[in-house]
């Protein structure tokens, strides 16, 4: 029964059904059952297909995001629950992540941060236009292990690079590793930078995220 409910919250998610993924949510938590039980065997075994169909070329970016939709409905009941009970969900990693200053782009940043979140990382989203000197701030806060940088013009791109200077000047550079994305980012243009790692989707950045803290 219990193995029953699991599946249909992982559907909900392969199906990106936000309304049918949070009303699952709740039934869980009404029926007793604990919420990072929900999280881990139900909701996201539905991101984890949800990925590798999307890699394969099977489900495609409107898919995603649905499903990234649907985790975060399912997300919005359940972690204030645990929260409420003391539950902490282990965390893979701590990721800062935000879309540089001059840029108002938060599509593919905010995918990335429900991707990250959805699969494990505790994810500080510092949202658009964010300084340089901000990611810095937040990421020793918080004492992240990566930052992720997101910039969709040509003429903002050069702000990843700022934060990488930056980093490196605070001397937290051999502790956070950095991650970057957006449109214009190439393989090519991060090694230039000197970023850690790059990918031109969601799931590819779960999975340079996890490489670069060695899962
Ligand atoms: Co905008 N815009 N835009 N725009 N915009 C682009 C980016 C252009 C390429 C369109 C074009 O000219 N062909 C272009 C940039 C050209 C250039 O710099 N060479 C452009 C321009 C010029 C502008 C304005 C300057 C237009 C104007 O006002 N004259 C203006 C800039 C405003 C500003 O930021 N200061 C502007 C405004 C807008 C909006 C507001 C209308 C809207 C944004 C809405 C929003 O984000 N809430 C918008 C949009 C939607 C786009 C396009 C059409 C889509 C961007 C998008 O969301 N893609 C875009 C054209 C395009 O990119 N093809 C166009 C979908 C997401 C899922 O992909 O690449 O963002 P993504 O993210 C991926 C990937 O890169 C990676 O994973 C994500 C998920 O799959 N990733 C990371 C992203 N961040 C990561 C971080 C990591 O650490 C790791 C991976």
């Amino acid at each position: 029964m219990t193995e029953e409910r699991f599946q249909k919250m992982a559907q909900s998610i392969i199906d990106g059904e936000p309304e049918e993924a949070e009303q699952l949510a709740r039934q869980a938590l009404a029926s007793g059952i604990d919420p990072l039980d929900a999280i881990n065997q139900g909701f996201v075994m539905g991101v984890n297909y949800v990925g590798q169909q999307f890699e394969c070329g099977e489900m495609y970016l409107p898919e995603l995001v649905m499903a990234g939709e649907a985790m975060k409905a399912a997300l919005s009941v359940l972690e204030p629950e645990m929260a409420r009970r003391g539950i902490t969900r282990e965390s893979l990693g701590t990721v800062v992540i935000g879309t540089v200053e001059g840029d108002i782009h938060d599509i593919g940043k905010t995918l990335v941060a429900t991707m990250l979140s959805g699969s494990g990382f505790k994810v500080y989203d510092l949202g658009v236009n964010v300084p340089v000197q901000k990611f810095i701030e937040k990421a020793r806060q918080v004492n992240a292990d990566i930052i992720g940088i997101s910039a969709l013009l040509t003429t903002t791109m050069v702000k990843q690079k700022a934060v990488v200077d930056e980093l490196k000047k605070s001397g937290l550079r051999t502790k956070i590793k950095v991650m970057v994305g957006g449109a214009p980012v190439t393989q090519s243009w991060a090694n230039q930078i000197g970023a850690d790692g790059t990918s031109e989707d969601a799931i590819g950045a779960v999975g340079v995220a996890k490489k670069l803290i060695g899962i």
